[in-house]
């Protein structure tokens, strides 16, 4: 006989768990006497909104949950924002949660920690929010959780432990992991009926969002083959190896994507929402050719929004298989020429496109390929600042999972710097470079403390343009005085210091490059600071 809470982080581990972060309290304790029975490691963040940006950039990059250990009451109001970030993602994410005795449940006594009903409270941001009333019950929950993030819409799941269930004997032969099952396949009709319209295409377009980089390599291959040109999300970036033909471009609310898709003549999107981030910021709505195919994992999410005429309920991997085999797409890897008709399809609209990018695009653009010249495989995590919305547009990453930020979505300031250290945790050899601003450090800097203890080596590619520079622009665009964008701006190089963490001002591309180099050696996170008026900017 062991204790609930040691069995449960044995069966974690079934599952594949390699990490937990979380903030210990004398309501999770119990959760913690199995931890070193198992090769679990723990990582502490400083705050728990910074545990769940970390589970977040950790699952990004691995695809696999990211889970965390969190106190009732504080500690999960605290985490609710990275939740809502991951829920608007559709990031898998499994947090934790103590809460207090059966019998004190819905009481209001007044106890500590105690929300008047906290499963409330974390069911708007959950696929489902669950109070575990019996020990012997957790294998059937956990199973549930892993059974969403197999086989569903990857969504945060909460589960809360009574304090009492967590410290009770259970027989540890009942607490096995259960079968899970496959991921949905498309009907065989509907993968025949969308093939033979691929088919017969003579303009097709594909559209990949963040659900389409579990079949990345299918999706290539499908492109490929069919000599499509392929729009893809923030999320889907990197599907296409950088500098890619068939790239049309990413910002769906441009006129010229906006022209290749009412002129197109089949048009599949796989895995994407078209959110309003992805429209972003004259949403206007997009006409759609007769033949518009849509793949998702999600059926409310294949009725929402644009009505497509073949909607196709399946996991985004095993359609696109499906789709190939129908296609008779070939194993072997075509070349395509830059001269094919999907090829030049594809660069007339990323030429078009172009025009449309941001002013700060001639900015944050040589800063990023800097960044790929001296570190090519780096995983950029970024936060919501000006560098963000300007590389969203334009950046190429080495591969999939390697692109993502909190402008997409929910739009949490203050994700970028725990998620990088969950993205460097996930893939402790790659570089991992943060781009964040001086207002979004600011709300999570208390991290670069759990990224000294973690080991590390993260680099803060810091934009500091001494305030909250896109809400000042968006009033002064407005007419309206700006009034709380121009903050006090702590000097970095001393706070990165304190914490024990490398820093650095740069002032050219040559010395960008040396500490860049430089930062991704050490196991330590560095600031490396760029300052929005510096001079070799604007040469
Ligand atoms: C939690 C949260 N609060 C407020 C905002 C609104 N907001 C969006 S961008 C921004 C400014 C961010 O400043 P900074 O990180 O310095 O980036 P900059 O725009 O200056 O490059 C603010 C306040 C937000 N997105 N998230
Ligand atoms: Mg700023």
């Amino acid at each position: 006989m062991a204790t609930c809470g040691e069995l449960l982080v044995q069966l974690l581990e079934a599952y594949g768990v390699e990490l937990v972060f979380g903030i210990p309290g004398v309501h999770t304790v119990e959760l913690y006497r199995g931890l070193p029975k198992t090769r679990i490691r723990h990582i502490t963040p400083r705050h728990e909104q910074g545990a769940g940006f970390m589970a977040d950039g950790y699952a990004r990059v691995t695809g696999k949950p990211g889970v965390c250990f969190i106190i009732t009451g504080p500690g999960m109001t605290n985490i609710l924002t990275a939740m809502g970030q991951a829920y608007g993602d559709s990031i898998p994410m499994l947090v934790i949660s103590s809460v207090n005795p059966r019998d004190q449940l819905g009481m209001a006594e007044g106890r500590l920690h105690e929300l008047p009903n906290q499963r409330n409270v974390v069911a708007g941001v959950s696929a489902f929010s669950h109070t575990l009333m019996e020990p012997s019950q957790l294998p059937e929950v956990l199973a549930r959780a892993f059974a969403i993030f197999a086989g569903a819409r990857p969504r945060p799941v909460h589960i809360e432990i009574p304090i009492d269930v967590i410290a009770e004997p259970v027989d540890a032969a009942i607490m096995k992991p259960r079968n899970l099952p496959a991921p949905p396949a498309a009907p065989a009709a509907e993968i025949e009926r969308a093939a033979g319209w691929l088919k017969a295409a003579k303009k097709p377009l594909l559209i990949l969002g963040g659900g389409a980089v579990k079949g990345a390599a299918e999706a290539l291959a499908l492109a490929e083959h069919l000599d499509a040109p392929v729009i893809h999300t923030v999320n889907a970036k990197g599907i296409l190896p950088p500098g890619h033909p068939l790239r049309a471009g990413e910002n769906m609310a441009y006129p010229p994507i906006h022209a290749a898709i009412r002129s197109a003549d089949v048009v599949l999107s796989v895995g994407n929402e078209f959110g309003e981030t992805e429209l972003w910021p004259d949403y206007k709505p997009l006409v759609f050719p007769d033949k518009f195919i849509r793949i998702d994992i999600d059926p409310e999410q294949l009725v929402r929004g644009f009505s497509a005429a073949l909607p196709i309920l399946a996991d985004a991997r095993s359609a696109l298989a499906d789709l190939a085999r129908a296609l008779g797409v070939s194993k072997k890897k075509i070349k395509t020429a830059t001269d094919s008709p999907g090829a030049k399809r594809a660069a007339a609209i990323r030429n078009a496109t172009e025009k449309y990018w941001m002013p700060t695009v001639a900015v944050h653009r040589p800063i990023a390929l800097a960044v790929q010249k001296a570190l090519p495989d780096a995983i950029f995590v970024g936060d919501s600042a000006e560098p963000v919305y300007a590389l969203n547009q334009c950046l190429e990453p080495s591969r999939p999972r390697s692109y993502f930020n909190s402008s997409t979505g929910y739009g949490t300031l203050g994700y970028g710097m725990p998620a990088g250290i969950g993205a460097k945790l996930a893939a402790p050899d790659r570089p991992v470079v943060v781009l964040v601003g001086d207002g979004g450090l600011q709300f999570t800097i208390g991290e670069l403390a759990a990224g000294v203890e973690a080991k590390t080596g993260i680099i803060i590619l810091l934009w500091n343009n001494e305030g909250y520079g896109e809400i000042k622009n968006y009033m002064i665009e407005r007419q309206i005085r700006p009034i709380g964008v121009d903050i006090y701006t702590p000097d970095f190089q001393v706070i990165a210091k304190g914490f024990g963490c490398g820093a650095v001002r740069v002032e050219s591309y040559e010395q960008l490059h040396r500490e860049l180099i430089a930062a991704n050696k050490r196991n330590i996170p560095t600031i490396v600071e760029i300052r929005a008026d510096a001079a070799f900017l604007r040469r």
